[in-house]
């Protein structure tokens, strides 16, 4: 039986990045599973806050998120849509987990180092890391691969960016199963197509919710006159003729990709895409894209602005309360037998 869980930080709307790399594939496999299969999607505040956040901004962010997962076509009739926080079996076994994680393999994750802006060289024993470091932030890996595993979920589909987290949580299963029996199940990475959608304004980096600059990226909720803005200011290079080099050019390589995973269905590759647009201005390539998105997200943003709206009649709380009350008895369902194995 097919287990499907995944999960997104409510730290702001989500961007571009967000929907083609996760969310649009949350979606599919929620059209396309077997009415047996069991769909978990997660608000994952718990995660959030290994970052500093203002606790009323933070509070907005989970409803603005549950709104954004109802947008992107998300049923919670379908689909077991729940606050992490709301589910404390999340925490008990990321502890048990901790008992066993090794913080070699802990270290040489890449995500607290990019968070504290540290080189990947670094380790976490290093005076730099050392004085910036939290614990949280360090096992955060722990709680997501807890995440995972309570749910007994077999498919996880994450971007590029999550893909060595859920290489850890298969070897947390493993480890925990070798010395307590087949209880836990290591679970496969399902990787979008879209697998990193970078920065608009520093295609070096991905995009990012958090990213201090919002030019950076396009939200869901974006209006055309925004998505229009951002587009044309995104960073690019004076070269004429429109081609696909990632290396060379990633700006425009960023543009068309996005372009590719919005319109996949017309052309076979980024480069055949290119081609297509070769003898247009960057002007009115970035037009081309700016269309393309626009036309995407246009129904999402009125779904969201629709639920926000609703959201004041305790709409969105509901199916919060609802989603929480069957993601606690999966997980509960997984303790029993990991707390019997453990001797607790
Ligand atoms: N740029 C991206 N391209 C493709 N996929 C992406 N994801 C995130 N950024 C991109 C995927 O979105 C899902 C949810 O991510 P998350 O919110 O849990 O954490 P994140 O990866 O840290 O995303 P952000 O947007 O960068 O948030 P902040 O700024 O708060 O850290 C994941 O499946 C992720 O792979």
């Amino acid at each position: 039986r097919q287990v499907v869980f995944s999960g997104i930080q409510p730290t702001g709307v989500p961007h571009l990045g967000n929907y083609l790399g996760a969310l649009r594939q949350w979606v599919k496999l929620q059209d396309e599973a077997a009415p047996e299969s069991t769909l978990l999607y997660s608000v994952v505040d718990l995660h959030a806050i290994t970052v500093a956040q203002d606790p009323a901004r933070l509070r907005q962010w989970r409803k603005e998120m549950f709104a954004s997962l109802i947008a992107v076509g998300l049923d919670p009739k379908r689909s077991i849509i729940f606050c992490q926080s709301a589910v404390p079996a999340h925490s008990e076994l990321m502890w048990i987990l901790s008992c066993t994680a090794s913080i070699g393999y802990l270290s040489r994750m890449t995500q607290w180092k990019s968070k504290l802006a540290l080189p990947d060289n670094v380790s976490p024993l290093d005076e730099s890391s050392k004085a910036k470091l939290r614990l949280g932030l360090f096992s955060y890996p722990v709680l997501q691969a807890a995440d995972v595993l309570v749910h007994r979920a077999t498919h996880v589909p994450v971007g590029e960016d999550q893909s060595q987290h859920l290489e850890f949580a298969r070897n947390c299963a493993n480890a925990f199963n070798h010395t307590s029996g087949k209880i836990l199940v290591p679970p496969e990475t399902i990787l979008s197509p879209a697998k990193r959608v970078m920065s608009l304004t520093q295609p070096q980096l991905k995009m990012s919710k958090s990213h201090k600059n919002p030019k950076s990226r396009i939200l869901i909720s974006d209006s055309r006159d925004e998505i229009t803005k951002k587009i044309k200011s995104a960073l690019t290079d004076s070269i004429s003729s429109i081609t696909y080099d990632p290396q060379q050019r990633p700006g425009v390589s960023n543009l068309i990709e996005i372009l590719y995973h919005l319109d996949a269905a017309e052309v076979r590759s980024c480069h055949e895409l290119a081609h297509d647009y070769k003898d247009l201005s960057m002007r009115a390539f970035k037009e081309k894209v700016a269309d393309s998105i626009d036309e995407r997200l246009s129904s999402i943003r009125d779904k969201y602005e629709s639920v926000m709206h609703d959201a004041n009649t305790h709409w969105l709380s509901d199916m919060n309360e609802e989603g929480s009350r069957r993601a606690r008895a999966s997980a509960d369902a997984t303790m029993a037998l990991v707390r019997e194995a453990v001797g607790l």
